[in-house]
């Protein structure tokens, strides 16, 4: 009886202690989803925190509970500690799980949070500072025997001093902001006669970014790869590693395709670099998931960078090939629980990639964008393929809009195979089958990368995109064949459904207007584009004189067209109209034509002709006619600033304003009426 009580006690003090029963996640978007993903599998109740921008987001519908904690700007809302905090009192949670990006490295936000008596799902305050400056944590882990690139990091900066460092790691160097981050206040150094100029230069930088000029120097590595360390510890001093991701893809310090395990790393480094990754999270007495970054030269050298003491973006990577969720390690270790696993019974189980779905024009340098989706589809996910989104998929012209005021990223792709060629694989077949259309986006840019052929033979380093840049954006070329049939048979398809039910019918029953033919003409580039369809012979005519047999069947029309075109069949071809802008999408391929309607002639381009609603989200900030003032045609009334562009709202005829609806300085959204005209 006794020994029956021992067991059943015994049985639940091993078992985990498991404190924590609602979580507010002071996070929007993918990574507050993500949380509550877990949470919802451990039967944690979630509180989700929301802006006026995000009322209708899809982490708010996740949650059990969500709170308005202010307007779109994050300084007013997500970065608010106060808003934060009054949350968590009116909802009666326990812990806070900051995510990534906003609170989630402020260790002020963490002390408050610990000091409220509520738990931090994340480092001690102490340990967040401990890595927050770049001179502080190298000294750090100098005396942790962490290997440091060859460099300077002391307090002195006076110049001659500096030089004199320099001289002694031998040019070229690298001078870096200690408080810096993104790149941000960095210069190369290439010999002596450039060093006081690139000094100054970096401290001026680094005082207008950081409010700081302190500086380090290193030894300049000239083509390294970005090596970094899954880390997790727990409150008793247990620490281990969960293997490396390879985040060598970026463009200007942004991640954009992460992998797990970093490729053709010996195993002997691979626990080398471990041990060293733990030895640093053990310096600064590092409690749950951390990231120590290194640098990884051609001859397996790596050298600590920093450690970023959150969960990361690319935590998804490691989870693939562990099988392990690291938001319940987290949240096991936030509640005072052992890791649940030692290091002798981590492995290694095939690999993972993720790339990041961005709303950015890759051919206007990447510039982020914002906006409406007009539709969106992600792949089907399994076993080998996950998609990690805030982002709802969504039929036409219906979707959620990526707001100007915070991060640009969409969903996260990621993929899983025994080996890096079939995870690779997974991962092309995965981007081939993601479809959106609205704010542009990298969709292209990806399914490139991810088939070229050195990063399919891993040759990849930090400089990657810069060397490969005229491979992975291809020049403007005349639309195919199949994307210009496929347009002018979602047109069709848009004017209503066929008479016939005929499962592979041909195209005579779309003969609404009672004509043998009809023509459409698209614009692609500066160049036209005329697609003529035979209803009789139920054919489609391309400009180069091509005649292909068209069939088609009934499948969905609000989702996709299944046709075929010369005998090929396309299945679930999506074209979304919007506007004059013509979005075709299959297998693989993403294009926007612009339809040359003509009821609309002269509406092609919407910059010049000028509509009288904002182009997209973002501020007033000139008003440049009055309510009455006579105007004539292309006359410049309204300048909207959104992604730090401007756009200028001209007059589309001749005209009087009639009333103007916007002052300078409004945020004014999408489609927003900003001035009327008679
Ligand atoms: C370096 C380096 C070469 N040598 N340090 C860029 C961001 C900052 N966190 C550290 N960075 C670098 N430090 C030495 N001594 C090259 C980079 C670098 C880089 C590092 C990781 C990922 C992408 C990068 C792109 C350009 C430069």
């Amino acid at each position: 009886m006794i020994s029956g009580i021992v067991a059943v006690l015994l049985n639940i003090y091993n078992q985990y202690m498991a404190l924590i029963k609602k979580i507010l996640i002071a996070n929007r978007g993918e990574i507050a989803c993500r949380v509550m993903k877990t949470c919802q599998r451990l039967g944690i109740a979630t509180v989700a925190v929301y802006s006026e921008a995000d009322a209708g987001a899809l982490h708010v519908e996740m949650a059990d509970e969500a709170v308005l904690i202010g307007p779109a700007p994050a300084r007013e809302s997500y970065l608010d500690t106060k808003k934060i905090l009054a949350a968590v009192q009116q909802t009666g949670a326990d812990a806070i799980h900051p995510g990534y990006g906003f609170l989630s490295e402020n260790a002020d936000f963490a002390e408050a949070v610990a000091k409220a008596g509520l738990i931090f799902i994340g480092p001690p305050a102490s340990a967040i500072r401990a890595m927050g400056g770049k001179s502080e944590s190298k000294a750090l882990m100098e005396k942790a025997k962490v290997p440091l690139v060859p460099g300077y990091h002391g307090e002195r900066q006076d110049e001659k001093l500096l030089k004199a460092e320099a001289e002694k790691i031998g040019y070229p160097v690298l001078i870096k902001a200690s408080a810096g981050g993104g790149g941000k206040g960095m210069r190369v150094v290439e010999s002596a006669k450039d060093f006081s100029e690139a000094l100054a230069g970096a401290q001026r930088e680094a005082k207008s970014s950081f409010g700081n000029e302190k500086v380090l120097i290193e030894k300049y590595l000239a083509h390294p790869r970005h090596v970094e360390i899954q880390v997790f510890a727990d409150q008793k001093g247990n620490a281990v590693y969960l293997f490396e991701r390879d985040c060598s893809v970026q463009r200007r310090h942004q991640k954009v395709l992460e992998e797990a395990p970093a490729p053709g790393l010996s195993q002997a480094v691979r626990e080398k670099m471990g041990k060293a990754a733990v030895a640093a999270a053990q310096a600064i007495d590092y409690v749950g998931a951390g990231t120590v970054e290194f640098l990884l030269d051609a001859k397996e050298n790596f050298y600590f960078m920093e450690m970023n003491t959150r969960l990361q973006v690319e935590h998804p990577v490691t989870e693939m090939i562990t099988g392990l969720d690291l938001v319940e390690w987290q949240i096991r270790v936030a509640e005072g629980n052992k890791l649940p696993l030692a290091q002798k019974d981590l492995k290694i189980n095939g690999h993972a990639f993720e790339a990041r779905l961005y709303a950015e024009d890759p051919a206007k340098d990447f510039l982020p964008g914002a906006g409406q989706i007009q539709f969106l589809r992600y792949p089907m996910e399994s076993d080998c393929v996950r998609v990690d989104t805030g982002v709802r998929e969504a039929p036409f012209g219906e979707g959620d809009v990526i707001s100007i005021y915070y991060d640009p990223m969409i969903a996260k792709i990621i993929s899983w195979g025994k080996d890096r060629d079939t995870a690779l694989r997974n991962m092309q077949s995965a981007l081939d089958n993601t479809h959106i259309a609205g704010p542009k986006t990298n969709i292209n840019f990806l399914r490139a990368l991810t088939k070229n052929k050195d990063f399919a033979a891993a040759k990849v380093s930090t400089h990657f995109i810069a060397d490969h840049h005229k491979a992975l954006l291809p020049k403007p070329s005349a639309p195919a064949n199949e994307t210009l049939a496929l347009a002018a048979l979602g047109l069709l398809a848009e004017r209503g459904e066929p008479t016939s039910d005929d499962p592979w019918g041909d195209l005579s029953a779309w003969r609404i207007g009672g004509n043998e033919s009809d023509t459409f003409t698209f614009k692609s580039g500066e160049k036209d584009y005329p697609v003529t369809i035979s209803y009789q012979d139920s054919k489609v005519v391309l400009p180069d004189g091509t005649a292909l047999r068209v069939a088609y069947t009934l499948s969905s029309f609000d989702m996709g067209l299944t046709v075929q075109i010369g005998g090929k069949r396309y299945d679930d071809a999506v074209v979304c109209k919007h506007g004059l802008h013509i979005h075709v999408m299959y297998q693989g391929h993403y294009e926007e034509l612009t339809w040359l309607d003509p009821l609309h002639a002269g509406e092609g381009n919407e910059e010049s002709t000028g509509k009288l609603t904002a182009p997209m989200p973002g501020k007033v900030v000139a008003v440049r006619v009055k309510t009455g003032a006579k105007v004539t045609k292309g006359q410049a009334l309204i300048i909207v600033e959104a992604m730090k562009m401007e756009h200028t709202i001209t007059a589309p005829a001749d005209g009087v304003v009639a009333a103007i609806h916007a002052i300078v300085g409004d945020q004014v959204s999408e489609k927003h009426e900003l001035i009327a005209l008679k």
